[in-house]
């Protein structure tokens, strides 16, 4: 009967002892919400007029430094409309649902140099400003370049040039309009 209730004593003290750590893995910081380690990013491009194109782009940075392992070439059809979704990950987990629970406080944003190719429609985050884990990408002529990729935290000011805030991943692809 001791033994038994000594067990159970130690199996409670387990119990609430991982109990804390969870909760305080998942503490929000003095700032709000807790900064994400990104370790691989995948751009998923779909033409919006059917089965014409459907191709997945994965970016990787294993230790989640912010210096990239692999970067893909974005090799993509001219003159086309497409729908593309970001797939974030930290490690094994992707947290595409996190950042959207969280859509206020955060903001992808593309800056696209020399190739024929405009990202438009961000998707809005739970107040109707810009989040963007979702956007329309639209070619036109046979072109190269690079679009820059960016996920900022706790932007200061959404529709500012400058957004403010901490940079939760930051990745430049190449780009070839095709
Ligand atoms: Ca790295």
């Amino acid at each position: 009967m001791k033994n038994t209730k000594l067990h159970i004593s130690a199996f409670l003290i387990l119990v609430s002892a991982t109990a804390s750590l969870f909760i305080a893995g998942c503490e929000k910081d003095d700032e709000g919400t807790q900064q994400e380690q990104i370790t691989k990013v995948v751009v998923h491009l779909t033409s919006a007029n059917g089965t014409l194109f459907n191709e997945e782009f994965e970016a990787e940075d294993s230790d989640g430094d912010g210096v990239w392992n692999t970067i893909p070439s974005l090799d993509i059809p001219a003159n086309t409309v497409f729908n593309v979704h970001i797939h974030v990950y930290d490690g094994a987990d992707e947290i595409d649902d996190e950042i959207g629970a969280e859509s206020n406080d955060h903001l992808f944003t593309y800056t696209v140099t020399g190739a024929n190719l405009v990202v438009s429609d961000l998707n809005p985050d739970s107040n109707g400003a810009p989040l963007g884990i979702d956007s329309k990408w639209t070619t036109a002529a046979a072109s190269a370049g690079t679009v820059q990729i960016k996920l900022h935290h706790e932007p200061t000011d959404k529709n500012a040039a400058d957004p403010g805030g901490e940079v939760d991943f930051e990745v430049t692809f190449p780009v070839v309009v095709q």
